[in-house]
């Protein structure tokens, strides 16, 4: 039985279409830059926002319609809704997901318990793989709803918590494994705190790079070759969240030797809750060699609050396409939709809805990327600009091979330096040319 029956597969139509069901940036195999669209967006939709989130917020209930689901958890419920989601994929034409593992199997009673049912869910995932063609992007293990995880989960205080989220951990990248995920996450959930007046930070980042190497030593031991990724975020839940940004993680991994083992998986209201732009997060992971997946999502920079909204920015979307063809584009990451519908959309058929907005405005994004990257004026000044570092000096010091008292001789008897206009403005009007 069908959830979605009056839904039929999502066709691009271009441009001109007024067909709301329809795609009309997002055109699967069209060639950008010789790479099909679907190629350079390996679009994903995450299992815990379209299956599972109610669109409650801190005032009210969930208002979400989901008829095929009968509000139990249920091991039959989540059998079941792995179909919807299959479904939805199929109309929406979206080959990759992401799930936690508590999203897509019940918690049960016991640890035992639990992962007997992710067991019997994956089981199911991948019978609809197999039939589907879909793919899993990244699995993840959900170490911040249940009480236990309060105060932490790898950076808790207390060592059965953190034995507790380590099984929890192994048997996540097992499964993840089991369904050919290309990768595997790890949001820091409440890895964090809210005061130090009772928090032991050294200790509590030992802890957590020590849950991290062990992942690492199991990936290897049952020959998981998926991408492990660690996903910045600043604040919320806790006060001081360890990852806040990529600076803050890529430090952290080069501190604990972990840097051959992660990239991050950067999403856009996170970075916007640092403080950043995503082109800044993501030029910082890139340069370091560690821009892996996205969350593709957006905020409102006036609220403050991971609002989680689809993408519908052209400009934002833009920006992050040029940062990812600038690295040669994904290996094992994707634009995972880690979005939700606003409490008011509250119809299954605004799942179809949001993932087409989302899609389209990354399509646009991808074309006029393309089309500046082809026009190449921006570059092309960024070139020029430090065109003085081409001359037999700049390429000493880049080198390392001067000293203080070699630069004071070049530069004494020099005239005053010069400095030219970085033209901000023009550059923009020229960005906006493309718009
Ligand atoms: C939370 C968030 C998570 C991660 C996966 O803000 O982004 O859903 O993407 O755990
Ligand atoms: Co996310």
């Amino acid at each position: 039985m069908s959830a979605f029956p009056d839904i039929s597969k999502i066709e691009y139509e271009g441009p001109d279409s007024k067909n709301l069901l329809a795609f009309k940036h997002y055109n699967p195999d069209e060639l950008v830059e010789g790479k099909a669209m679907k190629d350079h967006l390996r679009f994903a939709s995450p299992y815990w926002h379209t299956m599972r989130n109610p669109l409650s917020d801190p005032f009210g209930v969930g208002t979400a319609q989901m008829p095929w689901d009968d509000g139990t958890e249920s091991l039959e419920n989540a059998k079941h809704r792995v179909g919807v989601f299959f479904e939805f994929l199929e109309k929406i034409g979206i080959d990759y997901y992401c799930f936690h593992d508590r999203d897509v199997a019940p918690e049960g009673a016991t640890l035992t318990e639990s992962n007997a049912n992710l067991d019997a869910i994956a089981e199911v995932l991948e019978s609809y793989q197999q039939s589907t063609g879909k793919k899993l992007l990244w699995g993840t293990a959900c170490l911040f709803t249940n009480h236990r995880y309060g105060q932490g989960a790898a950076t808790s205080p207390e060592l059965d918590v953190f034995a507790y989220a380590a099984a929890q951990v192994k048997k996540a990248i097992e499964v993840t494994h089991r369904l050919g995920g290309e990768g595997y996450t790890f949001w820091g959930g409440r890895e964090g705190y809210s005061t130090l007046l009772n928090t032991n930070m050294k200790r509590e980042l030992d802890h957590l790079a020590a849950l991290l190497h062990m992942a690492v030593a199991f990936k290897q031991e049952i020959g998981f070759d998926g991408q492990f990724y660690i996903e910045p975020k600043p604040k919320e839940p806790t006060t001081h969240q360890y990852d806040s940004d990529s600076a803050a993680c890529l430090n952290f991994l080069r501190q604990y030797d972990l840097m051959d083992h992660f990239k991050l998986n950067l999403e856009t209201n996170h970075a916007e809750l640092a403080g950043h732009t995503m082109q800044h997060e993501m030029r910082v992971a890139a340069d370091a060699g560690a821009l892996g997946s996205v969350d593709a999502n957006s905020g409102t920079e006036f609220i403050g609050w991971d609002t989680d909204e689809f993408p519908t920015n052209i400009y934002g979307t833009t920006t992050i396409m040029l940062e990812l063809m600038r690295m040669g584009g994904f290996t094992t990451g994707g634009l995972n939709f880690d979005a939700k519908r606003r409490r008011d959309s509250f119809e299954p058929v605004d799942l179809f809805h949001s993932h087409i907005a989302g899609m389209d405005t990354f399509a646009r994004g991808l074309k006029i990327a393309a089309a500046i990257r082809a026009d190449g004026r921006i570059e092309e000044f960024v070139t020029d600009r430090y065109s003085s570092w081409d001359s037999e000096m700049g390429a000493r010091v880049e080198g390392g091979q001067v000293s203080l008292a070699d630069l004071e001789a070049y530069i004494i008897g020099r005239e005053e330096p010069t400095i030219r206009s970085g033209r901000q403005e023009v550059l923009e009007s020229i960005f906006n040319q493309f718009i």
